[in-house]
Protein backbone atom coordinates (compact mmCIF):
# COMPACT_ATOMS: atom_id res chain seq x y z
CA UNK A 1 0.00 0.00 0.00
CA UNK A 2 1.45 3.19 -0.39
CA UNK A 3 0.56 6.23 1.33
CA UNK A 4 1.89 9.79 0.19
CA UNK A 5 3.24 11.12 3.65
CA UNK A 6 2.62 14.59 4.49
CA UNK A 7 4.55 14.59 7.86
CA UNK A 8 7.91 12.67 5.52
CA UNK A 9 8.09 16.17 3.38
CA UNK A 10 8.47 17.95 6.77
CA UNK A 11 11.54 16.51 7.81
CA UNK A 12 14.28 18.50 6.54
CA UNK A 13 16.65 17.00 4.31
CA UNK A 14 19.57 17.31 6.27
CA UNK A 15 17.87 14.69 8.81
CA UNK A 16 16.42 12.01 6.26
CA UNK A 17 18.39 8.97 7.48
CA UNK A 18 16.47 5.43 6.62
CA UNK A 19 15.44 5.42 10.12
CA UNK A 20 14.05 8.89 10.14
CA UNK A 21 12.17 8.22 6.88
CA UNK A 22 10.89 5.21 8.52
CA UNK A 23 9.48 6.86 11.93
CA UNK A 24 8.05 9.82 9.50
CA UNK A 25 6.19 7.42 7.92
CA UNK A 26 4.88 5.33 10.55
CA UNK A 27 3.84 8.56 12.42
CA UNK A 28 1.63 9.48 9.51
CA UNK A 29 0.23 6.22 9.42
CA UNK A 30 -0.78 6.79 13.58
CA UNK A 31 -1.82 9.69 13.50
CA UNK A 32 -4.06 9.16 10.26
CA UNK A 33 -5.47 6.00 12.35
CA UNK A 34 -6.28 8.12 15.42
CA UNK A 35 -7.78 11.35 13.15
CA UNK A 36 -9.53 8.67 11.77
CA UNK A 37 -8.44 9.64 8.42
CA UNK A 38 -10.48 8.04 5.43
CA UNK A 39 -8.69 5.13 3.44
CA UNK A 40 -9.89 5.00 -0.29
CA UNK A 41 -13.52 3.10 -0.20
CA UNK A 42 -13.04 -0.08 -1.43
CA UNK A 43 -9.54 -0.62 0.70
CA UNK A 44 -9.87 -2.11 3.99
CA UNK A 45 -9.54 0.21 6.28
CA UNK A 46 -6.94 -0.57 8.74
CA UNK A 47 -7.61 -0.72 12.29
CA UNK A 48 -6.15 1.85 14.53
CA UNK A 49 -2.47 1.42 15.62
CA UNK A 50 -2.49 -1.50 13.32
CA UNK A 51 1.25 -1.53 12.81
CA UNK A 52 1.77 -2.05 16.69
CA UNK A 53 0.37 -5.50 16.28
CA UNK A 54 1.29 -7.53 19.78
CA UNK A 55 -1.26 -6.50 22.21
CA UNK A 56 -4.67 -7.57 21.94
CA UNK A 57 -6.80 -4.45 20.93
CA UNK A 58 -9.11 -3.02 23.17
CA UNK A 59 -12.76 -2.38 21.98
CA UNK A 60 -15.38 0.59 21.87
CA UNK A 61 -12.27 3.20 22.84
CA UNK A 62 -14.06 6.58 23.03
CA UNK A 63 -12.07 9.10 21.86
CA UNK A 64 -11.11 12.40 23.72
CA UNK A 65 -10.44 16.06 23.68
CA UNK A 66 -6.83 14.72 25.11
CA UNK A 67 -5.29 13.79 21.11
CA UNK A 68 -2.06 14.46 19.61
CA UNK A 69 -3.07 17.36 17.71
CA UNK A 70 -4.49 19.00 20.91
CA UNK A 71 -1.04 18.39 22.62
CA UNK A 72 1.16 19.20 19.28
CA UNK A 73 3.62 16.70 20.30
CA UNK A 74 4.60 13.75 18.15
CA UNK A 75 4.42 10.15 19.92
CA UNK A 76 6.26 8.44 21.33
CA UNK A 77 6.93 5.53 19.26
CA UNK A 78 5.55 1.56 20.75
CA UNK A 79 9.07 0.36 20.63
CA UNK A 80 10.32 2.68 22.80
CA UNK A 81 7.36 2.83 25.40
CA UNK A 82 7.56 -0.31 25.65
CA UNK A 83 11.33 -0.97 25.94
CA UNK A 84 12.53 1.88 27.94
CA UNK A 85 10.71 1.27 31.29
CA UNK A 86 10.96 1.60 34.89
CA UNK A 87 9.46 -1.76 37.00
CA UNK A 88 11.90 -2.22 39.59
CA UNK A 89 9.55 -5.69 40.24
CA UNK A 90 11.31 -6.80 37.10
CA UNK A 91 14.99 -5.32 37.65
CA UNK A 92 16.41 -1.94 37.81
CA UNK A 93 17.83 -1.82 33.98
CA UNK A 94 15.70 0.14 31.88
CA UNK A 95 15.58 -3.16 29.53
CA UNK A 96 14.83 -5.28 32.28
CA UNK A 97 11.23 -5.17 32.13
CA UNK A 98 10.42 -5.92 28.81
CA UNK A 99 13.20 -9.20 28.78
CA UNK A 100 11.81 -10.34 32.39
CA UNK A 101 8.22 -9.78 32.07
CA UNK A 102 7.85 -11.47 29.16
CA UNK A 103 6.12 -14.25 30.43
CA UNK A 104 4.50 -12.55 33.16
CA UNK A 105 0.91 -13.63 32.84
CA UNK A 106 -1.53 -10.50 34.42
CA UNK A 107 -4.69 -12.16 33.93
CA UNK A 108 -6.67 -13.53 35.81
CA UNK A 109 -6.39 -10.55 38.31
CA UNK A 110 -8.06 -8.94 41.27
CA UNK A 111 -8.03 -5.69 43.21
CA UNK A 112 -8.61 -5.36 46.74
CA UNK A 113 -10.74 -1.88 47.81
CA UNK A 114 -10.57 -1.47 51.14
CA UNK A 115 -10.52 1.25 53.95
CA UNK A 116 -12.73 4.10 54.22
CA UNK A 117 -15.48 3.12 51.58
CA UNK A 118 -18.57 2.17 50.64
CA UNK A 119 -18.14 -0.96 48.71
CA UNK A 120 -15.39 -2.41 49.82
CA UNK A 121 -14.01 -6.13 48.25
CA UNK A 122 -12.27 -8.44 45.93
CA UNK A 123 -12.66 -6.83 42.58
CA UNK A 124 -11.86 -8.94 39.44
CA UNK A 125 -10.14 -6.96 36.77
CA UNK A 126 -13.44 -7.20 34.68
CA UNK A 127 -15.74 -6.29 37.98
CA UNK A 128 -13.36 -3.47 37.81
CA UNK A 129 -13.42 -2.18 34.57
CA UNK A 130 -16.60 -3.41 32.80
CA UNK A 131 -19.36 -0.65 34.07
CA UNK A 132 -16.83 2.15 32.61
CA UNK A 133 -16.10 3.38 29.01
CA UNK A 134 -12.63 3.29 27.65
CA UNK A 135 -11.18 6.42 26.73
CA UNK A 136 -7.85 7.78 24.66
CA UNK A 137 -5.94 10.19 25.90
CA UNK A 138 -2.65 11.54 24.79
CA UNK A 139 -0.21 12.54 27.78
CA UNK A 140 3.15 13.66 28.56
CA UNK A 141 5.23 11.57 30.60
CA UNK A 142 7.89 12.81 32.70
CA UNK A 143 10.20 10.59 34.70
CA UNK A 144 12.00 11.97 37.69
CA UNK A 145 15.20 10.79 35.57
CA UNK A 146 14.46 13.65 33.36
CA UNK A 147 13.41 11.92 29.93
CA UNK A 148 9.92 12.41 29.08
CA UNK A 149 7.33 10.64 26.46
CA UNK A 150 4.47 10.92 24.81
CA UNK A 151 2.03 8.27 25.43
CA UNK A 152 -1.68 7.59 23.99
CA UNK A 153 -2.83 6.11 27.08
CA UNK A 154 -6.32 3.87 27.03
CA UNK A 155 -7.97 3.89 30.13
CA UNK A 156 -10.82 5.51 32.56
CA UNK A 157 -10.92 8.48 34.89
CA UNK A 158 -9.99 7.34 38.38
CA UNK A 159 -12.63 10.06 39.11
CA UNK A 160 -15.41 7.98 38.04
CA UNK A 161 -13.87 4.67 39.44
CA UNK A 162 -13.82 6.47 42.67
CA UNK A 163 -17.39 7.67 43.00
CA UNK A 164 -18.66 3.88 41.75
CA UNK A 165 -16.65 2.30 44.79
CA UNK A 166 -17.94 5.77 47.41
CA UNK A 167 -15.13 7.31 49.58
CA UNK A 168 -16.70 7.98 52.92
CA UNK A 169 -16.61 11.50 53.94
CA UNK A 170 -13.46 11.11 56.20
CA UNK A 171 -11.61 9.30 53.33
CA UNK A 172 -8.71 12.01 52.41
CA UNK A 173 -6.17 9.99 50.28
CA UNK A 174 -6.45 7.23 48.17
CA UNK A 175 -3.51 4.34 48.24
CA UNK A 176 -2.32 1.81 45.78
CA UNK A 177 -0.44 -1.13 45.53
CA UNK A 178 1.28 -3.46 43.33
CA UNK A 179 1.71 -7.00 43.30
CA UNK A 180 4.50 -8.62 45.37
CA UNK A 181 5.17 -11.71 44.21
CA UNK A 182 8.59 -12.65 43.74
CA UNK A 183 7.52 -15.74 41.95
CA UNK A 184 6.35 -13.63 39.05
CA UNK A 185 8.01 -10.83 39.54
CA UNK A 186 11.55 -11.46 39.61
CA UNK A 187 12.80 -8.34 40.81
CA UNK A 188 11.44 -8.78 44.12
CA UNK A 189 13.76 -11.60 45.00
CA UNK A 190 15.97 -8.39 46.07
CA UNK A 191 14.81 -5.84 48.35
CA UNK A 192 15.61 -2.76 46.30
CA UNK A 193 12.68 -1.29 47.09
CA UNK A 194 10.82 -2.27 50.17
CA UNK A 195 8.03 -4.16 48.60
CA UNK A 196 4.79 -4.21 48.13
CA UNK A 197 5.74 -1.07 45.37
CA UNK A 198 2.92 1.71 47.26
CA UNK A 199 1.88 4.77 45.82
CA UNK A 200 -0.86 7.36 47.40
CA UNK A 201 -2.84 10.75 45.87
CA UNK A 202 -4.67 13.50 47.95
CA UNK A 203 -8.53 12.43 47.17
CA UNK A 204 -8.57 16.08 45.40
CA UNK A 205 -6.08 14.84 43.02
CA UNK A 206 -7.46 11.27 42.58
CA UNK A 207 -10.66 13.01 41.45
CA UNK A 208 -9.08 15.61 39.35
CA UNK A 209 -10.51 14.68 35.72
CA UNK A 210 -6.66 14.76 34.22
CA UNK A 211 -6.22 11.40 36.83
CA UNK A 212 -6.07 8.25 34.65
CA UNK A 213 -6.73 4.49 35.53
CA UNK A 214 -5.01 3.20 32.36
CA UNK A 215 -5.47 -0.43 30.80
CA UNK A 216 -3.62 0.20 27.32
CA UNK A 217 -1.64 1.76 25.04
CA UNK A 218 -1.77 2.75 21.48
CA UNK A 219 -5.09 1.08 21.32
CA UNK A 220 -3.67 -2.27 23.12
CA UNK A 221 -3.63 -3.97 26.39
CA UNK A 222 -0.73 -2.69 27.98
CA UNK A 223 2.47 -4.73 27.55
CA UNK A 224 3.34 -6.52 31.15
CA UNK A 225 6.69 -4.28 31.35
CA UNK A 226 4.03 -0.78 31.33
CA UNK A 227 2.06 -2.24 34.27
CA UNK A 228 -0.26 -4.72 33.00
CA UNK A 229 -3.46 -5.18 33.68
CA UNK A 230 -3.82 -1.42 35.01
CA UNK A 231 -1.83 1.26 36.59
CA UNK A 232 -2.16 4.88 37.29
CA UNK A 233 -1.37 7.64 35.12
CA UNK A 234 -0.63 11.21 37.06
CA UNK A 235 0.34 13.39 34.18
CA UNK A 236 1.36 16.34 35.91
CA UNK A 237 3.93 13.80 38.70
CA UNK A 238 6.82 12.41 38.21
CA UNK A 239 6.36 8.91 36.52
CA UNK A 240 7.38 7.42 39.80
CA UNK A 241 3.31 7.86 41.38
CA UNK A 242 2.09 5.97 38.43
CA UNK A 243 2.22 2.86 39.57
CA UNK A 244 1.89 -0.13 38.26
CA UNK A 245 0.12 -3.67 38.31
CA UNK A 246 -2.18 -2.43 41.35
CA UNK A 247 -3.64 -5.25 43.26
CA UNK A 248 -4.81 -3.01 46.33
CA UNK A 249 -6.84 0.43 46.42
CA UNK A 250 -7.57 1.74 50.10
CA UNK A 251 -9.56 5.16 50.86
CA UNK A 252 -7.60 6.23 54.20
CA UNK A 253 -8.12 9.13 56.81
CA UNK A 254 -4.18 9.92 56.54
CA UNK A 255 -1.34 10.40 53.93
CA UNK A 256 0.00 6.89 52.87
CA UNK A 257 3.22 5.89 52.77
CA UNK A 258 5.22 5.96 49.47
CA UNK A 259 7.84 3.66 47.72
CA UNK A 260 9.85 6.42 46.89
CA UNK A 261 9.67 8.62 50.09
CA UNK A 262 10.31 5.81 52.20
CA UNK A 263 13.73 4.78 50.16
CA UNK A 264 14.67 8.64 50.17
CA UNK A 265 12.74 10.91 51.68
CA UNK A 266 15.06 14.18 50.72
CA UNK A 267 14.38 13.33 47.13
CA UNK A 268 11.12 12.29 47.31
CA UNK A 269 8.29 13.82 48.20
CA UNK A 270 4.92 12.66 48.58
CA UNK A 271 3.52 15.47 46.11
CA UNK A 272 6.21 14.93 42.97
CA UNK A 273 4.65 17.45 40.89
CA UNK A 274 6.43 18.23 37.90
CA UNK A 275 8.89 21.26 38.92
CA UNK A 276 11.42 23.04 36.76
CA UNK A 277 12.11 25.07 39.69
CA UNK A 278 12.75 22.82 42.02
CA UNK A 279 15.89 20.40 40.92
CA UNK A 280 16.21 17.27 42.61
CA UNK A 281 19.25 17.14 45.01
CA UNK A 282 21.39 15.38 42.19
CA UNK A 283 20.61 16.89 39.26
CA UNK A 284 18.33 19.65 37.59
CA UNK A 285 14.84 18.98 36.32
CA UNK A 286 15.33 22.54 34.24
CA UNK A 287 15.05 20.52 31.13
CA UNK A 288 14.17 16.76 29.93
CA UNK A 289 15.45 14.63 27.08
CA UNK A 290 12.54 13.69 25.13
CA UNK A 291 12.73 9.76 24.24
CA UNK A 292 13.37 9.72 20.30
CA UNK A 293 14.49 13.33 19.74
CA UNK A 294 18.67 14.81 20.32
CA UNK A 295 18.34 17.85 21.85
CA UNK A 296 16.85 18.30 25.51
CA UNK A 297 13.15 20.46 25.69
CA UNK A 298 12.56 22.45 28.83
CA UNK A 299 10.82 20.95 31.04
CA UNK A 300 6.98 22.67 31.83
CA UNK A 301 5.51 23.90 35.13
CA UNK A 302 3.42 20.68 35.84
CA UNK A 303 4.23 19.01 32.84
CA UNK A 304 2.13 21.26 31.06
CA UNK A 305 -0.76 20.93 32.90
CA UNK A 306 -0.15 23.97 35.61
CA UNK A 307 -3.92 25.00 34.01
CA UNK A 308 -5.83 22.32 35.17
CA UNK A 309 -3.76 21.16 38.46
CA UNK A 310 -2.27 24.25 39.86
CA UNK A 311 -5.33 25.33 41.97
CA UNK A 312 -5.18 22.10 43.57
CA UNK A 313 -1.43 23.66 45.41
CA UNK A 314 -2.74 27.07 46.22
CA UNK A 315 -1.28 28.54 49.26
CA UNK A 316 1.02 25.55 49.45
CA UNK A 317 5.03 26.28 49.34
CA UNK A 318 5.98 23.75 46.38
CA UNK A 319 9.56 23.88 47.59
CA UNK A 320 8.42 22.10 50.87
CA UNK A 321 5.82 20.23 49.67
CA UNK A 322 7.80 18.86 47.14
N1 LIG B 1 5.07 -0.96 40.66
C1 LIG B 1 5.88 -0.07 40.06
N2 LIG B 1 5.34 1.00 39.47
C2 LIG B 1 6.14 1.91 38.86
C3 LIG B 1 7.55 1.77 38.89
C4 LIG B 1 8.10 0.62 39.55
O1 LIG B 1 9.32 0.41 39.62
N3 LIG B 1 7.22 -0.28 40.11
N4 LIG B 1 8.35 2.73 38.30
C5 LIG B 1 7.77 4.07 38.16
C6 LIG B 1 8.60 4.97 37.38
S1 LIG B 1 10.01 5.58 38.12
C7 LIG B 1 8.24 5.39 36.13
S2 LIG B 1 9.13 6.57 35.30
C8 LIG B 1 7.08 4.78 35.45
C9 LIG B 1 7.51 4.21 34.12
O2 LIG B 1 6.41 3.80 33.36
P1 LIG B 1 6.63 3.20 31.91
O3 LIG B 1 7.67 2.12 32.01
O4 LIG B 1 5.29 2.69 31.48
O5 LIG B 1 7.13 4.32 31.05
O6 LIG B 1 6.46 3.74 36.21
C10 LIG B 1 6.36 4.00 37.59
N5 LIG B 1 5.58 2.98 38.22
MO1 LIG C 1 10.60 7.45 36.89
Amino acid sequence: MLIKSANASDVKSSEITPKSLFDARRQFLRTAAIAGVGFAAGSIAPPAFARTGRGKKLAGVQPTKWTQDSLGEDLTDYESITSYNNFYEFGTGKQDPALYAKDFQPKPWSVVVDGEVDNPGTYSYEDLIKPHKLEERVYRFRCVEAWSMVIPWVGLPLADLVKRLGPKNDAKYVAFETLNDPERMSGQRRQVLEWPYREGLRMDEAMNPLTLMAVGLYGEELPSQNGAPIRLVVPWKYGFKSIKSIVRISFTKDQPPTSWNMAGAREYGFYSNVNPGKNHPRWSQAKERRIGEFLKRPTLSFNGYEEDVAALYTGMDLNKFY
